[in-house]
């Protein structure tokens, strides 16, 4: 299996983020994915290539190009107006339907982002676009032939929707390369999210298709991250209305009812037998975790990784979060081999 990495994602290196009122170092640091391809390579999985110049159209499709050009643009704008620093909002959009983007860069800001986990640096832009053709790239290596393919996205990207950058996230890179197997001919895609936190991004994106299921098990909305959608009860809506699926589970989760979880949710996969199935890979469901209050083993990655295996499909595994340092490569690392020895 190939992994897709470009040491292009230390470009979104951001100084601090708020999170619970305080202002603290940045969490979804460079060396996250530094140390994810250090144990890939240990573990010899295949060859480490460079994402490609494939196209680009799956994002404007997925997102508002609009939001697209804010994230191009606005480090630009924000010193342009005399700003200083990384682009951060202090005033959101919040319930106001039907907005239009502010003109100024603090009002546009405010406009595409939603929560204090996402700076934009001077450079952050050269990153986000490599992340978004890392798995664009991963995706045209399975749409090639090959059975399976790791794009180690960084920053990750479930958590954007269509035009909003939250939870870390600005281009949907999961979303993406759904959005791209479908434009090579596949007639269903399903994307499973293992990460702690819920997908709203990709679940935002999909919520009214059918040609693309999402499943997702997470951390219970009401008690965590990204606390406004994920609850058991959301299920799509018009024709997409049964093909989204979310496995809400209480914090303090050990292995025992993840598992059940995800029995259930691999069910619900192979019943919808997709084309290709995209893994939203997040180890933050790890015990030491300094973010998240899951219960999972480093063993434990090699079972997920073997049931994924199960479901017997064309696998794009595209990183997402994972914030315990010590060992974030060897969960990731184990994810991969108990789906290749499967
Ligand atoms: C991709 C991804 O994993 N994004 C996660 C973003 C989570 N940000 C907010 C988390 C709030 C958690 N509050 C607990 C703080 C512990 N000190
Ligand atoms: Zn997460």
């Amino acid at each position: 299996m190939k992994t897709v990495f470009s040491s292009k994602h230390k470009y979104h290196s951001p100084a601090r983020e708020i999170l619970c009122g305080q202002v603290t170092d940045y969490f979804e640091k460079p060396e996250r994915a530094e140390l994810v391809l250090e144990a890939v390579k240990a573990r010899n999985f295949g060859e480490v290539v460079e994402p490609e110049a494939v196209s680009f159209a799956p994002v404007t499709e997925i997102h508002d190009p609009a939001y697209i050009d804010f994230l191009r643009t606005a480090y630009e704008h924000w010193q342009a107006d005399g700003h200083q620093g990384d682009v951060f909002a202090s005033a959101y959009n919040v319930q106001h339907p039907g907005a239009e983007a502010p003109r100024c860069a603090e009002g546009r800001v405010g406009f595409y982002t939603a929560d204090g986990s996402v700076p934009i640096t001077k450079t952050s832009w050269n990153a986000i676009e490599n992340s978004a053709l890392t798995a664009l790239t991963g995706q045209k290596l399975i749409a090639g032939g090959e059975r399976a393919a790791f794009a180690l996205c960084r920053p990750p990207g479930h958590h954007a929707t269509r035009a909003v950058a939250s939870g870390y996230c600005f281009i949907n890179n999961a979303a993406a390369a759904a959005q791209a197997f479908i434009n090579d001919g596949a007639g269903r895609v399903a994307v499973l999210d293992i990460d702690y936190h819920h997908g709203n991004g990709t679940q935002d994106i999909f919520y009214s298709r059918k040609d693309v299921l999402f499943v997702s098990i997470h951390a219970d909305p009401a008690d965590e991250y990204p606390y406004f959608r994920g609850h058991s009860h959301e299920k799509g809506e018009g024709e997409g209305e049964g093909f989204t699926v979310n496995y809400a589970l209480p914090l303090g989760t050990d292995f025992t009812r993840y598992t059940a979880a995800l029995e259930d949710a691999l069910t619900a996969v192979t019943d919808y037998a997709p084309d290709a199935l995209v893994i939203s890979l997040g180890v933050d469901t790890y015990k030491l975790d300094p973010i998240s209050q899951f219960k999972l083993e480093s063993e434990n990655y090699k079972h997920i990784g073997k049931a994924i295996a199960g479901a017997n499909c064309p696998t794009l595994f595209v990183m997402e979060g994972g914030y315990a340092i010590g060992d974030v490569g060897t969960n990731v690392a184990n994810v991969l081999s108990g789906f290749l020895e499967a």
